[in-house]
């Protein structure tokens, strides 16, 4: 169990319909306990006084991060659709939201986007909301493990933050069979527990 402190941020990942909810063009299967369990922690997080931060995937509804126009993706989490607002479960009273995808960028993690043209990269506002609020920890916990948590832990443990994950608050997509587990050793090589 992660202790949570006004150092710590909880960095709640992409709990989002189209993840999160079996009617989702990307449910993540197991996503269902996910959300009991991310709410578990944001209660226990907000007791203690750490910085709770959302994010959501927010993309245009033409983006090459989708199969219709090159990508991989079914279209998901077009920003302002269903499928991008949160689950109707997750508790989301206080906190940051960070949207990513937004202007069409692409990229899996909450720290950074991509331009899917040119490849630039681009910081969101994420490193600074946790920095200005001197922020050393980070538990990171949501959807999908393999893609937007993965990234933003490898993110997380790249600028200097000591990152925990605990492994019964997330959820694979699994495109190929032990996707998930491979991306937790991922994360564990780069510095982050997992719990
Ligand atoms: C995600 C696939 C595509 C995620 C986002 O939130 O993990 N996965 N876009
Ligand atoms: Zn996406």
């Amino acid at each position: 169990m992660p202790a949570y402190d006004s150092q710590t941020a909880l960095i709640v990942v992409d709990v989002q319909n189209d993840f999160a909810h079996p009617d989702g063009s990307l449910f993540v299967h197991g996503a269902g306990s996910v959300v009991a369990q991310v709410n578990d922690q944001i209660v226990r997080a907000t007791e203690s006084g750490a910085l709770v931060v959302y994010t959501q995937d927010w993309h245009p509804p033409d983006t090459p991060h989708f199969e219709k126009d090159g990508g991989i993706w079914p279209v998901h989490c077009v920003g302002e659709t269903w499928g991008a607002q949160f689950h109707d479960d997750l508790t989301v009273d206080a906190g940051h939201v960070v949207r990513k995808g937004v202007d069409g960028n692409d990229g899996y993690s909450g720290f950074t986007t991509r331009d899917p043209e040119s490849g630039d990269q681009h910081a969101t506002e994420l490193e600074n909301i946790l920095l200005e609020a001197g922020i050393e920890r980070c538990v990171i916990l949501g959807l999908a493990t393999d893609y937007c948590v993965k990234e933003t832990v490898l993110d997380a443990c790249r600028l200097g933050f000591e990152v925990l994950v605990p492994r019964d608050c997330v959820a694979a997509v699994n495109v190929q069979d032990g996707d998930g587990d491979a991306a937790l050793s991922a994360m564990a090589e780069s510095g982050a527990l997992i719990e």
